[in-house]
């Protein structure tokens, strides 16, 4: 039996099959789990951290005193961090914060016409609180991936929450906690899941309300972010993690398989996909699977991520085909690794991010290669952008005319002022020329 499903598009065309659903997706039903989130949302709302202490007992078995993380806590977590996870962790901040800084988007002043210039003012978000999970694996590279774009936009107040720990004495991951000392973040709640991103949106006592919610979690975090969404801003619903690799014969089996194998080992949930017009390729992954599940660490996980529907190797015709295939798929991880790489990687239009050829793979770019691992999934990747120091900004258009700027465009306004039966609009330009008015 084999580990992963084949779906067979040879000789199919845009025209007869919807490529959107020829691969099918996990179920993540966000909505189905608001029931479940809202009493969640409205207890932490109506009662603060009294209705966190009980949330964390119910869901993390832990009673926790002061939600707030001590100062100290955070600095002897830096004390004990092993050097060589210090270290990692200060080269990925590094390249992150290099990208970041190189992507800061300047204000833009244009002059439409002499003396009327519009300005596009760019301004950092500020307040905003990170969640970092707990659960299957402590994502300390998420600190860095949420943490360093907030500061690098300018950011003033960073809050970050991650699940207090029963073998800890309530306090989050150590991991965790050293990664923010590093970073230099000293606002720290030993809170998860739903709770903490009410807690966020609404304040609870020592927290006060934010303006903006990002970081990843499971679906119960992401049906909070979508209940609380309009209070504060979110950055995504993020749902299982998805990696497709379009690949021809020149293709390295062992890099293939290992790469689908990386992402599976996230959740029996997540997606890997192979899209190949290779059939001596998509063999020699098969055998490559066997090999490597069978040695890698969390088998079950991934074989079970492996084995579900939404794993598959796709066979296609040619290359062109399988870029119009991971072009509907719209992963949030998609690897390149055919030849000329980097032109087919320059034709593809929806992907969370794009890693170019055999020396680029995701787990890479999860850790150091100065990209964000934060990034658009289901499919969202048609219409959604990966976090960015962009995601912790807005911006601004700031009007300035001269007297006779306005003059020269005030019978444009009253016209279509006229049009729209809204004379007043008219009005308030044409007040300002009537005789005997001020010229200043
Ligand atoms: N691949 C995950 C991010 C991650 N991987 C964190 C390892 N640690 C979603 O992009
Ligand atoms: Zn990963």
């Amino acid at each position: 039996m084999s580990l992963i499903r084949r779906i067979d598009l040879r000789g199919a065309d845009a025209a007869s099959v919807d490529y959107r659903t020829s691969v099918p997706r996990a179920e993540f039903d966000v909505e189905a789990a608001t029931h479940q989130v809202q009493p969640i949302i409205d207890a932490v709302r109506a009662r603060g951290v009294e209705a966190i202490a009980e949330l964390s007992e119910r869901f993390d078995g832990v009673r926790v005193e002061d939600i707030r993380v001590p100062r100290e806590a955070l600095d002897r977590a830096l004390a004990e961090l092993d050097p060589a996870v210090r270290a990692a962790l200060e080269e990925s901040v590094r390249r992150l914060r290099e990208t970041s800084e190189a992507e800061l988007e300047r204000d833009v002043t244009t002059e439409v016409a002499p003396g009327a210039t519009v300005t596009h003012r760019k301004v950092p978000i500020d307040r905003v609180g990170l969640y970092v999970p707990g659960g299957l694996a402590p994502l300390v590279s998420s600190v860095v991936m949420n943490v360093v774009p907030a500061q690098v936009a300018g950011v003033r107040s960073i809050a970050l929450a991650s699940p207090p720990q029963k073998t800890r004495g309530g306090l989050p991951e150590p991991t965790i906690l050293a990664a923010c000392a590093l970073l230099g973040v000293d606002e720290v709640y030993a809170v998860g899941g739903a709770q903490a991103i009410a807690m966020f949106a609404h304040g609870a006592g020592p927290c006060r309300p934010v303006d903006l919610v990002t970081g990843p979690g499971n679906i119960y975090v992401a049906a909070a972010k979508r209940l609380v969404r309009g209070v504060v801003g979110i950055d995504s619903e993020a749902g299982t993690t998805e990696i497709a690799i379009l690949a021809d014969d020149s293709a390295d089996p062992a890099f293939v398989a290992a790469d689908l194998i990386s992402q599976a080992e996230h959740d029996p949930m997540a997606a890997s996909v192979l899209v190949t017009d290779s059939l001596a390729l998509a063999d020699a992954t098969e055998v490559e699977l066997d090999k490597q599940v069978f040695a890698t660490r969390h088998t079950e996980r991934v074989r079970t991520a492996l084995g579900g529907p939404q794993s598959a190797i796709v066979l296609v015709d040619d290359v062109d085909q399988g870029v119009q295939v991971v072009d509907a798929y719209a992963a949030e991880h998609l690897e390149i690794q055919t030849r000329d790489a980097a032109a087919v990687a320059a034709r593809v239009r929806n992907a969370g991010a794009i890693f170019v050829g055999p020396w680029a793979p995701v787990s890479l770019g999860d850790y150091a290669a100065g990209s964000n691992h934060v990034l658009p999934t289901g499919g969202c990747a048609c219409h959604s952008s990966g976090l960015s120091v962009r995601a912790f900004t807005r911006s601004m258009h700031v009007v300035d005319y001269s007297r006779a700027a306005l003059a020269d465009v005030a019978d444009h306004v009253v016209t279509l002022a006229e049009a729209e039966d809204l004379p007043g609009h008219g009005q308030a330009v044409g007040v300002r020329f009537e005789p005997g008015r001020s010229a200043q």
